[in-house]
C-alpha cells in the first residue's frame, strides 16, 4: 500500500502536479513545480534498509558540502542539494504504511545527460565528481552510517553472483551460461580493490560511490559540471570507486541499456578527457591509486555486469526495469566493455601516465 504523492507534498509543505523525472535505477523521483520547483523522492526500502541512517548521512554530507561551497565562494543553493524539512521537524516524512519520503530544491537551468553527448562533457563530470571527493576529504568518515554493507567489495559481489547462480530463482541461469561464465572466468580479479585497502596500500577516503553521468547535473548554457546528486552511497571508500564507476558508464560508446552490441565499446578518448579532469581535481591522488585506474575501470564494470546479470536471475528484484531482459540486456553491455577494456589495458596506461 502507498499513500497518494499528492498526500505525501502536504508534509513539505508544497502542492503542486508531480512529474516523473530521470532515469535513476532505485528510486522513485519527482519534479512538483509549485511557486518553485522541488524534487520529491521515495526511497527503496529494498536497496536502502534504514532510510533514516540513509537521511543522516545525506544530510550531514551536504552540511559539510554546503560549508565548503560557501567558503570558496560558490552558489551553495546550485552546487549541492539542499533538503526540505517536514511539517514535523524532520528530514524525511515516514507514511503510515512504513515508506519514506523526502524532498530537496530543484536545481534549474541543468541538464542531465544518460549517455556521453561529447569529450568535453566527461572532462567536465570529472571535475565535479573530482571536486566532490576533494570537498569531502576532511569529513569525518567514522560518523557516517554503512547504508548498503560491502557496497563495492567486489569480492562479496562475486559470491552473492554466486549464490543467485546457484539459487537460479527465476530459472533463467540455463539460458545464460556464456554470461555467467564470462564472469566465473575472472574471480582472480575481484579481490585486487578491496585487498589494497585492507593492507593500506591505497588510502580509505569518504566517496560517493555510485559516480554514473546522470548523478552530476550540468549547466544548461556552459555544460560545465555544476552538482553531484544522488548521495544515498556517500560512504568511506575508495577513490578507485569513483573513477572505475564513472568510465563505466560515461566511457562506454552507448547506452547502458544499448541492445545492438555492435555499438559498444570503450572509448579512450573519453577516457582521456574523464582522467584529464580527475586527475587535476584529485591533487591528493597517490601513486599506487594512480597506478590502479585503468584495471579500476575493468573491475568496476564488471562489478555491475555481475549485479545485472544477478538481478536478472533472482528475477529483477534489485534495480528498475523498462521490460523483461532489460537486466540482461545492461549485463551484456557491461560484458562487451570488460572485454574491450582488458584490450586497451595499455593504452589507458599510457594515458594515465601522459
Ligand atoms: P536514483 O537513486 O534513482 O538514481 P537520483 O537521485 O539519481 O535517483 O535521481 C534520478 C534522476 O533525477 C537523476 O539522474 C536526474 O536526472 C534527476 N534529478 C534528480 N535531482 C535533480 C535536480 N535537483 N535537478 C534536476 N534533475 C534532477
Ligand atoms: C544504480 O541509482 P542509480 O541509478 O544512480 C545503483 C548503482 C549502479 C547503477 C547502474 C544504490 O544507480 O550502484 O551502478 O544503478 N545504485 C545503487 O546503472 O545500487
Ligand atoms: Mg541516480
Amino acid at each position: 500500500m502507498t499513500e497518494k504523492i499528492g498526500e505525501i507534498l502536504k508534509h513539505f509543505n508544497i502542492s503542486g502536479k508531480p512529474e516523473p523525472l530521470g532515469n535513476g535505477h532505485i528510486n522513485e523521483t519527482y519534479l512538483v513545480r509549485d511557486g518553485g520547483s522541488y524534487v520529491v523522492q521515495k526511497i527503496n526500502k529494498n536497496v536502502f534498509r534504514d532510510p533514516v541512517a540513509v537521511m543522516e548521512n545525506v544530510r550531514a554530507v551536504t552540511k559539510h558540502l554546503r560549508s565548503k561551497i560557501v567558503g570558496a565562494g560558490g552558489d551553495p543553493d546550485r552546487e549541492t542539494l539542499n533538503f526540505l524539512d517536514t511539517t514535523d521537524g524532520l528530514p524525511y516524512y515516514r507514511t503510515e504504511y512504513g515508506e519514506y519520503y523526502r524532498a530537496y530544491v530543484y536545481i534549474d537551468r541543468v541538464k542531465s545527460y544518460d549517455v556521453a553527448e561529447s569529450p568535453e562533457l566527461l572532462y567536465q563530470a570529472a571535475r565535479a565528481f573530482g571536486r566532490f571527493q576533494n570537498m569531502l576529504a576532511d569529513f569525518p568518515a567514522e560518523t557516517l552510517h554503512e547504508v548498503i554493507p560491502s557496497f563495492h567489495d567486489t569480492r562479496k559481489r562475486f559470491s552473492d553472483f554466486k549464490r543467485s547462480v546457484e539459487k537460479n530463482a527465476s530459472g533463467r541461469a540455463g539460458d545464460v551460461k556464456d554470461e555467467i561464465g564470462f564472469v566465473l572466468d575472472r574471480e582472480g580479479d575481484c579481490g585486487i580493490i578491496v585487498d589494497a585497502l585492507r593492507s593500506g596500500d591505497i588510502p580509505v577516503r569518504v566517496t560517493h560511490n555510485d559516480t554514473k553521468l546522470n548523478n552530476v547535473l550540468f549547466d544548461e548554457n556552459t555544460d560545465e559540471g555544476v552538482c553531484v546528486i544522488d548521495l544515498d552511497t556517500v560512504m568511506p571508500g575508495s577513490l578507485l570507486y569513483d573513477f572505475g564507476d564513472a568510465l563505466r558508464f560515461a566511457g562506454s560508446s552507448g547506452a547502458e541499456d544499448e541492445k545492438d552490441l555492435s555499438k559498444i565499446w570503450f572509448d579512450l578518448t573519453n577516457f582521456d578527457y574523464f582522467t584529464k579532469g580527475f586527475l587535476e581535481a584529485t591533487p591528493s591522488i597517490t601513486e599506487k591509486e594512480k597506478e590502479l585506474l585503468p584495471f579500476s575501470v575493468k573491475l568496476m564494470t564488471l562489478e555491475c555486469g555481475m549485479r545485472f546479470l544477478a538481478d536478472y536471475i533472482d528475477g529483477d528484484v534489485y534495480f528498475k526495469t523498462a521490460y523483461p531482459e532489460h537486466n540482461l540486456v545492461r549485463a551484456r553491455t557491461q560484458i562487451k566493455l570488460v572485454e574491450d577494456i582488458e584490450n586497451k589495458l595499455d593504452e589507458m596506461k599510457k594515458i594515465v601516465n601522459k
